[in-house]
């Protein structure tokens, strides 16, 4: 019995991941493209324990009971099953990232678990195999096996979706600006929305195009650190998901009121020279990306309209390792 502990961070994507092709085998419909964040990173400790009769689960220091421990749960089966470990497990995991606000909280949370889960059950994995692990716990988690810009390459299969790091340690001085502008759950998962998004949406064979002309300009942008097209293609590919939400059938957004206040300043903040550039996920929390230059004047506006206490600053940051 060894316990093992991994921490993950989370990241944002910039080509976002929005439809699955298989949601068994968590096959997306296209690739996308993220950066992995310093700020926001989840520490999890595995244990199997013969003397168990079913797996406890802690997250957060509260034990949860079935329904909610049911996707950790299916996660231990698929390491059981690759490892051949057959007894219950000790899982605790806690999670330094807003939960459920849209600062996707399960990237970080299985890619730790990938780590600390198949560990503990006697595997050693190479990163590959981690993110493919990963993947079958939530789809952004394949990514935050890695550090700095990543790509998670669709494949079409089981071995050949992945992700493959771009460039895992980022000599550029650029930043994301989090405004946490609503901390609550969010109404409809990712899961819901992204499946709603792919069977009603009339836009989404568009999206499919969308996504691939993105990374082929977005990956030169980021090698070259040409920050102006990397914000133009991440600002309209995130505009172009929740256009996906708007055309879903029944339609539904995740933005609200502050969302649109933050998305006008940072347009106005352009246009004073401020270079910045938002996304956001499924949920309301606008993260604008910007150069360490400019982050006092673009962090002291958001302070001013949101509270200070709702801006939070992060760095690339790296990826999966084992603190024990
Ligand atoms: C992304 N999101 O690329 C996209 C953009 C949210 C918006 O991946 O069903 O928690 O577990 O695979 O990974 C959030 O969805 O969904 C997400 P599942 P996941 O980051």
């Amino acid at each position: 019995m060894t316990a093992v502990t991994a921490r993950a961070h989370t990241n944002i994507a910039l080509v976002k991941y929005w439809g699955k092709a298989d949601p068994n085998l968590m096959l997306p419909q296209t690739s996308s493209l993220s950066l992995t964040l310093d700020q926001f990173y989840t520490d999890t400790t595995v244990e199997f324990d013969p003397r168990l009769t079913h797996d406890m689960v802690r997250i957060n220091a509260q034990l949860l009971a079935a329904p909610a421990s049911q996707k950790v749960v299916d996660f231990l089966n698929i390491v059981r099953e690759q490892s051949g470990q057959s007894a219950f497990a000790h899982v605790t995991s806690v999670n330094h990232v807003p939960t459920a606000a849209g600062l996707a909280s399960s990237a970080s949370a299985f890619a730790a678990m990938a780590g600390a889960a198949s560990r503990a059950a006697g595997l050693e994995l190479t990163p590959r195999a981690l993110s493919r692990l990963a993947r079958r716990g939530s789809g952004s988690a394949t990514r935050s096996i890695y550090g700095g810009f990543v790509e998670w390459q669709a494949g079409s299969d089981d071995h050949t979706s992945l992700a493959i790091p771009l460039q895992e340690t980022v000599d550029w001085p650029i930043a994301v600006v989090a405004l946490v502008l609503d901390p609550h759950h969010k109404r409809i998962s990712s899961r819901q929305g992204m499946q709603s998004s792919v069977t009603t949406s009339p836009y989404y064979p568009a999206w499919k195009t969308v996504v691939a002309q993105d990374l082929a300009t977005i990956k030169p942008a980021i090698l070259h650190q040409d920050f102006s097209t990397m914000g133009e293609v991440l600002e309209s590919n995130a505009m172009r998901m929740h256009a996906l939400t708007l055309s879903a059938q029944p339609p539904y957004s995740y933005f609200n009121g502050d969302t649109l206040r933050a998305m006008d300043t940072v347009r106005v903040l352009r246009q004073a020279g401020q270079e910045c550039y938002y996304t956001l996920d499924a949920g309301p929390n606008l993260k604008v990306f910007c150069q360490t230059p400019d982050l006092p004047t673009i962090t002291q506006k958001f302070a001013e309209q949101f509270g200070a206490e709702h801006v939070i600053v992060a760095h690339p940051g790296p990826g999966l390792r084992f603190l024990s």
